[in-house]
């Protein structure tokens, strides 16, 4: 069986969860069911990032330790994800043994390469992005505050970041500079979107320096082997995760490896697409096949943030929303890869006209219809007539379809697609008037429109079993007139035009998915 392995960012534990986390992990959940419902043997990782200088800051502010301040955090996320019915293999916590394991391998494939140095690090770093900063970079992007170099704040968060004087090991990034560049050059789908693979390309293309790989003046991480008094850099230990998680370094070539895709924010881009792969070449490990970084969300027009204390909650949303809706709408309102705003007239306007009136209604005058006419039993098809083949034909070309966009990670263009294609049934029902058709005695075609439109929403369920498994859970149970798991299906066993018997009995159909005042 084919393998596919999707991952998110390990989220730090310095703060809890919000709607940016929520958004990724929900994204790559869909893309795990799908890959599953596609035949793929899956392996979908999350987890928390609990090392480094922040997290270590944020625990002496409340005067805790770092890990006890992880294992609050933690908890967090491990509660929260099943609530949003997110499906992941496995949790991996970067203090965790197995992941130190995996980090100080790593470190010392980079040694063996010859790809480490010992020297002297002085000049910037910014803790919030747990970055290193030259200060002609800074002094480049514009980034002094009041003309002063002693006050410089981040190109990326625009916080304040602070000076570090320290001896430091080094990674020769700038040995990999060429190698990089054609390796983006060659695989077109390997940064994505397109404008996320041009910046990346200018990027390296501008010159690439060595990367400081450690700390002394602060403990929270992992000891350099050999050299205890510095911890690892934590962006090399996170980025480890995606090989420690799958058994590395006991698993020399793991299973899963290189993973399909790393999704990610665009925050943390160069991390993933310029780092990383340098790593893995350093470390001779192969690179992962596509890294998505998409866009940045807002809440009602303004940047989450704490100190405007509107950073969305999962659980303050969960209690106005099922997770389905939210998982719907974060994907459905935003083109992946491109900023959007989270609005709740939005969330309504999207739920009363996508899911209400055109899903949830043909599914309830269907079925409706089905009872009333038939005692909600399926008859024989008689001859078909021309737009009950094209109806046939528009299933089939949006399987293919909705498959190329999840192949693309192009959620919005799925759930469009699908979407046309309830619509399209809707207008199946205007036009084939099964009421008159009834009215007439006209049993024959009345059965043969009866038993298109259940196929299709069977067949449509489906598809969107991914983005919304507990609904369509549910609406398949009232097709299906039997108790439904979302993981017991699959697109080649179940995914047939007419897998339906003549015969079968649909339950009566229960609001799926009521309007929202
Ligand atoms: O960066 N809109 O962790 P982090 C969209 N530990 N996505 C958002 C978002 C927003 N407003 N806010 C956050 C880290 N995200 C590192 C990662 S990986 C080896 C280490 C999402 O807790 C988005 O996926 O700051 C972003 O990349 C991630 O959360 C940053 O999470």
């Amino acid at each position: 069986m084919e393998s596919y392995y999707v991952t998110t960012p390990i989220y730090y534990v310095n703060d809890e969860p919000h709607l940016g986390h929520m958004y990724t992990t929900i994204a790559a959940d869909v893309l795990a069911r799908h890959q599953r419902l596609s035949g793929r043997d899956v392996f979908f990782l999350t987890g928390v990032d609990e090392h480094g200088q922040k997290v270590q800051q944020a625990a002496e502010a409340r005067g805790i330790q770092p890990i006890e301040l992880a294992d609050q955090v933690v908890e967090r996320y491990q509660s929260l994800w099943p609530e949003l019915e997110i499906s992941n293999d496995d949790f991996i916590r970067t203090s965790s043994e197995r992941h130190k394991a995996g980090v100080q391998a790593m470190w010392r494939r980079l040694e063996n390469a010859g790809s480490i140095y010992k020297d002297f690090y002085e000049d910037w770093y910014c803790v919030p992005c747990e970055a290193y900063w030259t200060e002609t970079q800074l002094k480049d992007a514009g980034c002094l505050e009041s003309g002063d170099s002693d006050s410089m704040h981040c190109p990326d968060c625009k916080r304040a970041v602070e000076k570090i004087q320290e001896e430091s090991y080094f990674f020769r990034l700038s040995a990999f500079q060429d190698r990089l560049v054609e390796h983006i050059k060659a695989n077109p789908d390997f940064i994505a979107p397109a404008s996320r693979r041009n910046e990346v390309l200018s990027f390296v293309e501008s010159g690439l320096r060595d990367l400081s790989i450690s700390r002394t003046t602060f403990s929270w991480g992992v000891p350099v082997p050999g050299d205890e008094k510095h911890v690892i850099y934590v962006w090399i230990d996170a980025l480890t995760n995606y090989l420690s998680a799958l058994g590395f370094p006991e698993q020399e070539e793991p299973k899963y490896w290189p993973a399909d895709v790393h999704l990610i924010g665009k925050d943390i881009l160069r991390f993933h697409a310029v780092y990383w792969p340098a790593m893995l070449m350093a470390a001779d490990l192969p690179l992962p096949k596509r890294i998505y970084a998409h866009g940045w969300w807002t809440v009602e027009g303004e940047k989450m943030s704490k100190s405007k204390g509107n950073a969305l909650r999962p659980a303050e949303l969960l209690e106005q929303y099922d997770a389905d809706i939210l998982r719907y709408f974060l994907l459905r309102e935003v083109p992946f890869g491109q900023d959007g705003d989270f609005s709740f007239t939005a969330l309504k306007q999207r739920y009363n006209s996508e899911l209400a009136n055109d899903v949830g209604n043909l599914l309830n005058r269907s079925l409706s219809m089905l009872k009333k006419y038939r005692g909600g039993v399926l008859g024989t098809v008689a001859e078909e007539q021309e737009c009950d083949r094209a109806l046939i034909a528009d299933v089939e070309a949006m399987q293919r379809e909705v498959a190329d966009c999840m192949d693309r990670q192009a959620f919005h263009l799925a759930l469009d697609r699908i979407n046309a294609m309830v619509r399209h049934g809707n207008r199946y029902v205007e036009d084939n008037a099964p009421w008159a058709l009834a009215k007439q005695g006209n049993d024959a075609r009345l059965d043969t429109v009866l038993y298109h439109l259940v196929e299709i929403l069977r067949l449509v369920a489906l598809q969107l079993i991914p983005f919304m498994p507990g609904k369509m859970t549910e609406m398949l149970s009232q097709i299906l007139d039997r108790p439904v798991q979302a993981d017991e299906f699959s697109f080649s066993a179940d995914g047939g035009w007419g897998l339906l018997e003549a015969g079968h009995q649909c339950r009566k159909p229960e609001p799926l998915f009521p309007r929202m005042d």
